[in-house]
């Protein structure tokens, strides 16, 4: 059942942290360590065998949540060089340590050394090099591996993402909304170029929003743009869904959705695709009150928002989606005719993004203290 929360122009409630817990997650941080070089042998002049890098490959459609659930211990070591023996003069090297990340990660460590960017599929990067093995130079001791913790960020298209069905006023608002068009466009992991626009608020604070174009019905299973439209959306913090109060039709072949339909297809869209989705911070704009019977018909639909059980009972197993997802808020604006309704979106964005920024800083800090604590316990102070 969706579980949509709000009072139209309300107060913002105070977001519950849940969903940075449990759900949608832009950044991890992880331990990485190449292997140690193997020692050398004195009495043949062997050299000991190089330790096994740590290797991130980009690989599409994969999560950090993906990257988090294959390896909770969230340590990724490489292995050892052998040593140098009498029967194997030349130690054999270490074996790499290869795993996934999503494309569009960038890496950091702690001490803010960018250890690079994974922008296209099958782009490959050393997290951490191996040690090199032990010879006549370094007294035939091998050295350690490269090891620190590294940060890993999903880039950003934007703060806040446009989703609705084409026509719902996406373009409208962004123009309507945003001041100016920032010299960015350069995004390596995209194949949909997002137009973007700046919110700019008097006190110079500026939110980036992206009109990413393309979702339809059957976009989960790779329709219309599909997978390169809905990817996207992970890359975010807000998703701002937009539905026209007269709901949508795709075309004469397609039915006509009302505009509860279509918020229902959205949310269903998004879930199919991942449900991770559905834990994002996200809103939601009723569109064209100006036009006729919007009040009315925008009256109905808070009701049935307020009843959704009773609504779903005869609603189309397949149009219904199974998780919730929360709304901070519902707002009716026009963008076409109703400037005010416009600036009043703008400030509620606002009010939301500095709370999921709030949110996010006290979530990190709890995140770093655990970390150290269960690091000490895990491997002794030495690590970090
Ligand atoms: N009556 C009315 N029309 C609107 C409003 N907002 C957008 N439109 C019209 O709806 C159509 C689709 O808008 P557009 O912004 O291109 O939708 P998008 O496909 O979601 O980007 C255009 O003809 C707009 O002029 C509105 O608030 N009221
Ligand atoms: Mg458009």
């Amino acid at each position: 059942m969706v579980h949509i929360s709000s009072k139209i122009f309300g107060k913002i409630k105070q977001a519950t942290r849940k969903y940075l817990r449990q759900g949608f997650r832009d950044n991890l941080r992880i331990y990485v360590q190449g292997g140690p070089g193997g020692n050398g042998y004195p009495k043949f002049g062997g050299v000991g065998g190089k330790g096994g890098d740590v290797i991130g490959i980009a690989k599409e459609n994969l999560t950090l949540e993906d990257v988090y659930k294959s390896n909770r211990s969230k340590r990724y070591i490489a292995k050892g060089g052998r040593h140098s023996t009498h029967n194997f003069i030349l130690g054999p090297p270490g074996e790499d340590l290869k795993f996934e990340l999503p494309v569009g990660v960038t890496l950091v460590t702690d001490a803010g050394k960018n250890l690079g960017d994974l922008n296209n599929p099958d782009d490959q990067l050393v997290l951490a090099k191996g040690g090199t093995g032990g010879h006549s130079k370094n007294g035939y001791l091998g050295t350690k591996g490269q090891a620190y913790p590294v940060t890993l960020d999903l880039k950003l298209i934007a703060d806040i993402g446009l989703v609705g069905f084409p026509n719902a006023g996406k373009s409208t608002i962004l123009k309507g909304i945003s001041h100016a068009k920032p010299k960015i466009a350069n995004y390596p992991f995209t194949t949909v170029k997002p137009n973007i626009g700046i919110l700019l608020y008097d006190d110079n604070r500026q939110i980036s929003m992206a009109d990413l174009p393309g979702l339809i019905e059957g976009a989960h299973a790779n329709k219309g743009m599909g997978h390169k439209f809905l990817k996207h959306v992970e890359r975010t913090k807000l998703m701002l869904m937009v539905a026209d109060i007269n709901g949508f039709q795709l075309g004469p072949q397609y039915p006509h959705r009302s505009c509860l339909e279509n918020i229902m297809l959205l949310i269903k869209e998004l879930e199919m695709y991942n449900k991770d989705l559905l834990s994002k911070p996200a809103m939601l704009v009723i569109n064209k009150m100006d036009t006729d019977g919007a009040l009315a018909k925008f009256n109905e639909i808070e009701s049935q928002l307020k009843n959704l059980g009773g609504y779903f009972s005869n609603y189309p197993e397949e149009q219904r989606p199974e998780g919730k997802l929360k709304f901070y808020e519902i707002i009716p604006i026009s963008a076409k005719e109703n400037p005010e309704s416009v600036k009043l979106l703008k400030e509620r964005l606002r009010k939301i993004i500095d709370v999921i920024a709030d949110e996010k800083e006290k979530e990190s800090q709890t995140d770093v203290l655990e970390e150290v604590k269960s690091s000490l316990k895990e491997r002794g102070p030495v690590l970090i």
